[in-house]
């Protein structure tokens, strides 16, 4: 018998601007991704000032999803996917965000997408703003720094919700919005916030600004969403990148409580519905302005999220006494005490493996909130090779394996309340962070180099064989 409830929902996760290609397709507007060019581990993708002549832009084409839909979801449907979490690309709606009136063409794109889906008994998980907002937003207004973005979010929500309230049930607001706590690294306020920082800036003073309007229009989208389909479940969205302390030692404890408050000041507002009082309390200790306005309050807490969709790859480390930065993992949030795991491996991008730190994610987060969770990423970014037109990728099986054997337990042994499982990257398509495409999380592999060479052609993984397996058996069978 499965340990798992019927109802759990197995699919796979994506993001339109990584993968849906079409960038100046049907009316569709330039995106912040749009002018990030390629990067590479260790080699920061550049923002350039427009999209230039003799720059690489890998979102451009993405995998060319835009114009192979229907081939792409055949393959998902064989695989056996329940569902598929991806976005909207917000420019295919409101090309510059500032427009009053929605463009059609892009709103059709995804009726047919979402009814390509649903015909295939897939259900469409759809993410409002997956690191895509409008260029427009973020370089005439200053991104989420500016309040009137908020109301632009939330009138695309209005337009979205209304079209699409027949085909959709769950939602996410804002993908990962609690990666911009590293403003250290400046491509996460920007793809999360269309915000730059300039020299007389105070990073966190700006940061806070920015997550509070991004927390308003957060929760003015819950609150038009539910008046427009009470049935809507309505979700945060977090990268939940537990940090642990190195020892018993009280000031190691001590430490990763006050470094874990990185990844819950979101969360905490969106679930409760107000600030915690250890963020009201730094506020007022730096002396920080956020730009409060009245009714704030009540905005908060009528748009509280019904469940927490989470991204989890990894885990970190902070010791009280460490100078150190571990400068190779990319999420160990600019935090300056972390160090590396010595129990446990890294990825060849330095992402720490850590299967059972799942199973403890989940249950801190249960723990935390009381509402239901949803594993909405996680997966292996690899490099593959082709044999004979095959990838034999038991790497990549062993990950994922280890993972929802995790996620089993929680459920099973702790009690925790889990919707469902997404791997990330479901099909290959093009990196977040370097902009690659030999980072592969894909079950299905395409034919794309990091140079844009190559047919698109798409090949089933051995991994493909065996999550369909899982999935038919609802995880009993996880082919050990
Ligand atoms: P790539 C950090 C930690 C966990 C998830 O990333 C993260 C990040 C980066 O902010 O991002 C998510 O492609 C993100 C996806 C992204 C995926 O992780 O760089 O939601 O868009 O592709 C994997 O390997």
């Amino acid at each position: 018998m499965s340990k798992l409830p019927k109802t759990f929902l197995w699919g796979g996760a994506l993001a339109a601007n990584q993968f849906e290609g079409g960038y100046d397709q049907g009316g569709k507007g330039l995106s912040v991704i749009d002018v990030m060019t390629g990067g590479a581990h260790g080699k920061a993708r550049e923002i350039t000032a427009s999209v230039e002549a003799d720059k690489y832009y890998p979102n451009h084409v993405g995998i060319d999803f835009y114009h192979r839909y229907k081939e792409d979801i055949a393959l998902f449907k064989e695989m056996g996917l329940q569902c598929l979490r991806t976005s909207i690309a917000w420019t295919r709606i409101f090309p510059n965000g500032d427009e009053l009136e929605p463009n059609e063409e892009g709103l059709q794109f995804y009726d047919h997408v979402f009814d390509e889906l649903i015909q295939n008994n897939i259900e469409p998980i759809i993410t409002l703003s997956h690191f895509e907002m409008p260029l427009h937003l973020a370089r005439e207004y200053g991104g989420f720094r500016n309040r009137k973005v908020a109301d632009h979010f939330a009138r695309f929500a209005q337009v979205v919700f209304e079209r699409y309230k027949d085909k959709v049930t769950y939602w996410m607001t804002f993908n990962e919005i609690n990666n911009q706590m590293d403003t250290s690294n400046p491509i996460f306020l920007w793809t999360n916030s269309g915000v730059s920082l300039n020299d007389s800036d105070n990073p966190e003073e700006v940061l806070y600004q920015v997550a509070h309007n991004e927390l308003i229009a957060s929760a003015m989208a819950v609150k038009i969403g539910k008046s427009i389909n009470p049935n809507f479940k309505i979700g945060s969205m977090i990268a939940y990148v537990p940090i642990y302390p190195y020892s018993c030692h009280p000031k190691d404890m001590m430490e990763a409580q006050i470094a874990n408050r990185l990844r819950y000041f979101f969360p905490d507002v969106q679930v409760r519905g107000e600030y915690p009082s250890y963020a009201t309390k730094m506020f007022e200790q730096k002396g920080y302005h956020i730009g409060w306005q009245d009714g704030d309050d009540e905005i908060l807490r009528e748009g509280t999220v019904d469940y927490i969709g989470f991204s989890y790859y990894m885990s970190t480390v902070v010791k009280h006494d460490s100078q150190t930065v571990v400068d190779n993992n990319i999420v160990n949030g600019g935090l300056p005490n972390s160090v590396e795991n010595p129990h446990i491996e890294t990825s060849d991008w330095g992402w720490a493996i850590d299967p059972e730190g799942l199973r403890y994610a989940l249950n801190v987060l249960y723990e935390r909130y009381q509402v239901p969770l949803f594993i909405v990423e996680n997966g292996f970014g690899a490099i593959d090779k082709v044999e004979n037109n095959q990838i034999h990728d038991a790497y990549r099986i062993d990950y994922l394996r280890q993972h929802i054997e995790a996620a089993i337990d929680a459920v099973d042994k702790d009690g925790v309340d889990l919707i469902g499982y997404t791997p990330w990257g479901i099909i290959d398509i093009v990196s977040f962070t370097t902009g690659e495409m030999k980072k592969r999380y894909g079950l299905i592999y395409v034919d794309r180099d990091n140079e844009g060479k190559g047919t698109l052609e798409r090949l089933k993984k051995d991994s493909f064989y065996w999550y369909q397996k899982v999935i038919e058996t609802n995880g009993e069978d996880l082919g050990e």
